[in-house]
């Protein structure tokens, strides 16, 4: 199995009496509705049946008055439901799937597919099932010339060169997977966004890849450069003031409908990091975001504008940077304007603490972005699951409206009234044969999906869905791998970043520990900036002293965070610096309780590949070494990033290994020398 068909690989059941049950209720396909996303729905049951249960399933436009078969209506006065949603009933002998719109069927019968595919019983079906999130998107950041930025699976999926005449039958693969999980938009291009995506030539080959992505529900998006009317248009300015600019954009939104009429819209990075954006011309955020908004307003497409924005002030707090500049600007942007905010204030860390964002802009819709990508969590080399931390995000509580108001609620519309709602993900998919270069990467992908549906799913549930689809037959199997998963988040942060430290990763590629990194292009990139470590102890105090940064927060959230004795150990030196001498809630001091916690990192990644090993027997045989390659690394880097984390701090401490932890048997020098290789030419 080379993973290339994800967790739809339809593979014939081994059970021939449980294929006779489900063979007896899917006898035909019967579907009251003509149109492309519909013809999705059914011939994906199709081959989904075909292969499954290794039968062919014939398709007609009525039931009569036949039972045993599976009936698709759109009834646009579906009670329950809200668009997209589906609801699956037993009805007078046949299984009846019904949707207000063409999508809700396809997902309701990707929703029959995957009861199946796990096993579980079609009898008396009653299931109703709304998303709870508007636009579910992925991001890629894929590049024109065909890189990937923070991409671990090969290069872009999206062939540029040869669109738009030769249509890659991945496309296809690709909108299955996602329609299968419920996501419905994708932008296409990096935010670090070229104008090339706006050529007319670039035009038509986005417009072919919409085209293969619209009969599974899927709207394209496209990241602009907000310098575009001057490299583009070859206009003086970009400043979205000058009515020149605005016309110019007009008639680009204009053009771009031609080729898509049901453009998605535009996603903005500006001012961040180098790209431009409105500032440059003394206009605000919500100058540039409006502006877009107004070029949009004849269509049905909005404008999704980042926070993603920090200035390098080596006496700030980057924590602080997008709450304070966007601030001021809540309630002045266009409704037709998303403000897409990271999960936490620095930058995709393994954990970070709820952005304070969220719950502090009533005025202002706030989309969800996530990093699915493993950017800072073992890119393509450790098995890291990450819906434990998507949900420890949106479980968040912000108390913006009292008890209750958790970031999810931010994020779907309902605290605040907003009328739409928006998580986005960082995509991880590549040109590499299984998408995503870990076998268990794609389980961040479905995921992802999963959540952005349904936020109140657990972590164990979408992991036993997606490892009952994708890997273990057995029970005891599944279990196994599915007590893996769970662990691995935790053992990841153990071994990286314990305890709330963060952003301590290799310069520029972010691969492996470089804690004493100290220079860089900017005070906020480099590593000392953010644990702060001396003499005395270790965290970033953010209660006042140094940064008051825990003051965005409301009362309650900084009364959990802001006394070091009541503190999470998880989020400990976020928020404060911490003696290395002070006895933590474990009985061990700060610095022994980090070695322990890097030390028993270590050990428990040796844990997981016993864990891999006894699973041999059952799995497949490529995803088995293709995974045991892959956890060897992630011990290798494991030891390097806790050999290089306790040498270095050792450094600060001069206190020695806690017995019995055995000391490092290499030097600093010699772990610094590791880190050096990946700087050079
Ligand atoms: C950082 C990445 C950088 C992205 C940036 C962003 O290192 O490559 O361009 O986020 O989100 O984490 O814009």
């Amino acid at each position: 199995d080379d993973g290339s068909r994800l967790w739809l690989k339809y593979d014939l059941l081994k059970d021939a009496q449980q294929r006779d049950k489900y063979a007896a209720l899917t006898k035909f396909i019967a579907a009251n509705h003509n149109s492309p996303i519909v013809a999705s729905a059914v011939s994906e049951l199709q081959m989904g049946f075909q292969g499954l249960l290794g039968k062919k399933v014939s398709a007609s436009a009525s039931a009569g008055s036949r039972t045993g078969g599976v009936i698709l209506q759109v009834n646009a006065n579906a009670q329950n439901l809200l668009e997209d949603g589906f609801a699956i009933n037993s009805q007078k002998g046949n299984i009846v799937i019904s949707a207000k719109t063409p999508s809700g069927v396809l997902y309701g019968a990707f929703e029959l597919l995957r009861n199946i595919q796990t096993g579980k019983s079609l009898s008396n079906l009653a299931i109703v099932s709304n998303p709870k999130v508007k636009i579910r998107m992925l991001n890629h950041w894929d590049n024109a010339n065909g890189t990937v930025e923070r991409g671990y699976a090969g290069s872009s999926m999206w062939k540029w060169t040869e669109l738009p005449f030769r249509i890659d039958p991945r496309y296809i693969q690709y909108a299955r997977a996602n329609a299968s999980i419920g996501i419905n938009a994708a932008s296409i291009n990096n935010v670090n966004a070229s104008s090339r995506f706006l050529t007319a030539e670039y035009l038509e080959k986005i417009k072919a890849v919409a085209d293969v992505l619209r009969p599974y529900g899927i709207r394209v998006f496209i990241s602009v450069n907000f310098r575009s009317p001057r490299t583009l248009g070859g206009l003086k300015t970009s400043d979205p003031l000058d009515p020149e600019v605005k016309q110019w954009w007009n008639d680009k939104t204009k053009e771009i409908h031609q080729y898509i009429p049901d453009f998605g819209g535009f996603l903005v990075k500006a001012n961040s990091e180098g790209e431009p954006g409105p500032q440059d011309y003394g206009r605000t955020h919500a100058d540039g975001a409006n502006m877009l908004a107004e070029a949009m307003r004849p269509y049905g497409g909005i404008v999704i504008w980042r926070a993603f924005v920090y200035k390098a002030d080596p006496n700030g707090d980057r924590f602080k940077e997008a709450y304070d500049q966007f601030k001021p600007l809540d309630g002045t942007f266009d409704p037709k304007v998303i403000v897409q905010v990271k999960n936490g204030p620095i930058d995709f860390m393994p954990r970070e603490p709820f952005h304070p964002m969220f719950g502090a802009f009533p005025n202002t819709t706030l989309g969800m972005e996530f990093q699915i990508t493993q950017e800072y969590l073992g890119q393509s080399t450790h098995l890291t699951y990450l819906a434990p931390m998507f949900k420890e995000c949106l479980d968040s509580d912000t108390y913006a409206k009292g008890k209750g108001s958790t970031v999810a609620k931010v994020i779907d519309g309902s605290l605040e009234s907003h009328q739409n709602s928006l998580m986005a993900g960082v995509a991880n998919t590549g040109s590499d044969v299984n998408w995503t270069a870990h076998p268990f990467n794609q389980a961040n992908w479905y995921a992802f999906g999963r959540l952005a549906w349904d936020y109140d799913l657990t972590s164990e549930h979408i992991a036993s869905e997606w490892i009952a689809m994708t890997l273990a037959k057995s029970k005891a199997g599944q279990e196994t791998i599915k007590r893996m998963m769970m662990q691995s988040l935790p053992i990841y942060i153990s071994y990286t970043y314990p305890l709330g430290t963060a952003h301590m990763m290799g310069e520029g590629h972010h691969y492996g520990p470089e804690p004493w990194l100290e220079k860089s292009g900017r005070p906020d990139w480099t590593s000392i900036y953010y644990h702060r470590a001396d003499s005395v102890g270790l965290g970033f105090d953010r209660t006042g002293k140094v940064s008051n940064a825990l003051s965005l927060y409301s009362a309650e959230v900084q009364k959990q965070w802001g006394d070091p004795e009541r503190c999470s150990l998880d989020y400990l030196l976020w928020f404060h610096h911490i003696p290395w001498t002070k006895k933590l809630s474990t009985g061990r001091t700060l610095w022994n309780e980090l070695c322990f916690r890097y030390y028993d990192g270590v050990e428990q990644v040796r844990k997981l590949q016993t864990d891999w090993e006894s699973l041999k027997p059952e799995l497949d045989k490529e995803t088995f070494e293709n995974v045991k390659g892959r956890l060897r690394i992630q011990e290798k880097e494991a030891l390097w990033w806790r050999d290089a984390c306790v040498l270095y701090f050792i450094t600060y401490t001069k206190m020695p290994i806690p017995a019995p932890l055995v000391p490092p048997t290499r030097s600093l020098n010699e772990v610094k020398k590791l880190v050096e290789i990946y700087h050079l030419r």
